[in-house]
């Protein structure tokens, strides 16, 4: 089986630290990937990391995901919008764990929707950069893949 995990992040988390630290923290996303190569180690995955703000390219890479153990998926405001994205999820066929930063649900209530919802594995917010390190966690608890 595959060790490596496809971290993939969405529009604007490029931003993290920078902006609006009263919801999404003094992080950077620089401190996100660090956190998730430590797990990852820890966990004996291979983490490719990758941010993009282009939709079509979160397609690309949820695509070029096949084979691998997982993905851990922020697709940021994306996730509330994205029909696409969904329908990548759906057809590549790795356990996929869809990953906030903020708690969406005590939020304005267009971010209590997720397209990618239904079709993920499971779903962690609210953790701050944690959701990605339990994200990881719980790609790692799954049983291995027949
Ligand atoms: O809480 C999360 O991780 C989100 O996926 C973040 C998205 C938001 O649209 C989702 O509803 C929840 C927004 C990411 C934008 O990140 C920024 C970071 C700093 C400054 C501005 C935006």
């Amino acid at each position: 089986m595959s060790d490596t995990v496809h971290v993939l992040n969405g529009p604007n988390l490029n931003l993290l630290g920078t902006r609006e630290p009263g919801i999404y923290g003094a992080a950077t996303l620089a401190d996100v990937e660090a956190l998730c190569r430590a797990e990852g180690a820890a966990l004996g995955f291979e983490i490719h990391f990758r941010q993009t703000n282009s939709e079509g390219a979160l397609v690309d890479f949820i695509q070029e995901a096949r084979g691998a153990r997982g993905i851990v998926l922020n697709a940021a405001a994306y996730t509330h919008t994205s029909v696409a994205l969904r329908d990548a999820v759906a057809a590549v066929g790795v356990p996929t764990i869809e990953v906030h930063l903020s708690n969406v649900f005590a939020r304005e209530a267009f971010r209590h929707h997720s397209f990618l919802s239904p079709v993920v594995r499971g779903v962690i917010c609210g953790f701050g950069p944690q959701s990605y390190v339990l994200g990881l966690r719980a790609l790692a608890s799954l049983p291995p893949a027949p």
